[in-house]
């Protein structure tokens, strides 16, 4: 039988051309001649500013003086284990210029969390603050690099930068646009974190697919100051706030911690005009009232994403930011990362809803699938979302059973999420299919914490999944079936998680059940047990 037409929807706004063959950093410093004297990366404490020159020059230094004192080659993978910092974005770019595979993580992971990361993505460097210097200096083979004037027994930063920057691309004559730069952990829709390969071409285009072009999707200007609150180290932030806003020419103004007060001081004294956030931040700043003290004028563009947020929200945050064009994207790290940005962000803007998290970018694709039959859905029909384009990642790392499950034969990528196009093109998220639990826009994998659970002698069977919360988004709690003769109480099954995680995979509840729901299959029936929540 002949194929059945597909409903593919696609970008309001005509395709564009996309030089997607230059390696990521000559793209994002592309016009480079032209603002060697703007503003680039603004240390949010001290106001330090780099310009776009320093930074161009600074991370060739620290290419040359990874090379020379590391021995970083093209494909060597170097662990970016940093809170915000310019450092971050210096040595990112370095990386980038040799050819370096970034894998980013969060210094707050325990020392565990990061050894199975570097062990994972094979790192042979590990670039972190002198602060979290103790939680790498046990592994094997790692050199340790420390910013500011380092710490014993590590490379200091400011060394490396100090190298002569003149032969630092020569790795770059091996590396192609194919390659990965970047090397982000996610546990897709299913099972453990797994190292998400992005390479130049994909992530060339996923920014492309946001600021390039006469009428950028996301249109940030060369006068805009945007504030980098959200962790470099999420997929979220590299791309959409550090990529974007260099490629556009922005001024990035770095904060290492949030908090709402010195924001609201921040977005003052640098007349901030983009605020990318995630819910929990949104939340913060929409119930106090500090925000009607604060002079917060210069903002011109809410940017949220990572995460739902509900039209409630968006609407308290509209009435309190009234100057501020407020919209949603939505990404997962494996699409590469964006597959749709609100259309009001548009250089030529359209009206949006309410908690719709935007339209589909440009030179891709997308489709709604029926999860049971594999069709493809039609307008307001809620199915599983999938996308198609030169932007998604090239595949796991080591792991082709997993990419096979999640980019199919015609390259579509599932993921995970039901959502619908309205008659506008807007993308609304009703549902998710996977297992992933949200925390303040930071991936839980359930497995892990299951794993973990049943690992535990007086733990018998477990299954962890999302509670809805206000401040959160959601927060991971577990059904548990304690062993034979067990008198396990809560309190020791959460001390147990929470000695072994970073912060934000900790559970907050346990329920002690007699059995875990499971199909024939041994699969877990999650959506019973999220219904059990639901009901109370
Ligand atoms: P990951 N609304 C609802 N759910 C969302 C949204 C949103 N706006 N954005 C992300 N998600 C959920 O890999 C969804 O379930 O990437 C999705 O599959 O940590 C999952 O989060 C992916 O989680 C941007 C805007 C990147 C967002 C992102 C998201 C990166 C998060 C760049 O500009």
């Amino acid at each position: 039988a002949p194929p059945r037409a597909e409903t593919v929807f696609r970008s309001t706004l005509p395709d564009i051309a996309i030089p997607d063959h230059l390696p990521l950093h000559d793209y994002v410093l592309e016009r480079l001649a032209a603002r060697r004297d703007r503003a680039c990366l603004i240390d949010g404490a001290t106001g330090e500013t780099l310009t776009f020159s320093d930074v161009d020059l600074i991370s060739r230094r620290v290419a040359a003086g990874m090379r020379a004192a590391l021995g970083v080659r093209h494909g060597a993978t170097v662990m970016l284990l940093l809170p915000n910092c310019v450092e971050f974005a210096l040595a990112f770019l370095a990386c980038s210029r040799l050819g370096a595979p970034a894998t980013t993580a969060n210094p707050l992971h325990t020392a565990p969390e990061i050894a199975k990361q570097a062990a994972a993505s094979g790192a042979t460097v590990v670039v972190t603050e002198p602060a979290f210097v103790d939680k790498v200096r046990g592994l094997a083979g790692v050199a340790v690099v420390a910013t500011g004037d380092g710490a014993e027994g590590c490379v200091s930063f400011s060394d490396l930068s100090a190298y002569a920057a003149d032969d630092a691309d020569d790795g770059l004559a091996a590396a192609a646009s194919d390659d990965v730069v970047a090397l982000p952990y996610s546990s897709g829709t299913t099972g453990l974190p797994k190292g998400v390969m992005l390479s130049h071409r994909g992530l060339v285009t996923s920014v492309a697919q946001l600021v390039d072009g006469d009428n950028p999707h996301l249109h940030f200007r060369e006068d805009d100051v945007i504030l980098c609150v959200l962790p470099m180290v999420h997929v979220y932030s590299l791309h959409s706030i550090l990529l974007c806003g260099m490629r556009a020419g922005a001024a990035i103004v770095v904060m290492k911690r949030f908090d709402t007060l010195r924001m609201f001081e921040l977005v003052k004294r640098h007349a901030i005009t983009v605020l990318p956030l995630v819910l929990p931040i949104a939340v913060e700043i929409a119930k106090g009232d500090a925000i009607d003290r604060h002079d917060l004028s210069s903002v011109r563009m809410v940017i949220s994403g990572g995460a739902p947020m509900g039209k409630e929200l968006q609407d308290i945050l509209r009435a309190k930011l009234p100057r501020a064009v407020l919209g949603q994207g939505y990404g997962m790290t494996e699409a590469g990362p964006v597959l749709s940005m609100c259309m009001a962000f548009a250089k030529e803007p359209s009206p949006v809803k309410s908690g719709a998290c935007g339209t589909v970018v440009r030179n891709a694709e997308l489709k709604i699938m029926d999860p049971e039959t594999g069709m493809s859905l039609t307008r307001n029909q809620p199915g599983e979302i999938c996308i198609r384009g030169n932007q998604l990642m090239k595949g796991y790392l080591n792991n082709p059973e997993a990419t096979a499950e999640t980019i199919d034969a015609e390259g579509w990528l599932h993921t995970g999420d039901i959502g619908y196009v309205d008659d506008d093109d807007e993308i609304f998220i009703v549902d998710r299919l996977k297992e992933l639990i949200k925390y303040k826009g930071f991936q839980v994998a359930p497995a892990e914490l299951e794993a973990m659970l049943i690992a535990h002698p007086g733990i018998a069977d477990a299954a962890a999944v999302p509670m809805k919360d206000d401040s959160c988004g959601e927060v991971p709690v577990a059904f548990v079936v304690t062993s034979h003769g067990s008198e396990i109480t809560e309190d020791e099954i959460k001390q147990y998680v929470a000695k072994q995680v970073v912060y934000y995979k900790r559970l907050h509840k346990i329920f002690f059940v007699d059995a875990i729901p499971k199909a024939p299959s041994g699969k877990i029936l999650r959506k019973d047990l999220r219904a059990k929540l639901a009901s109370g």
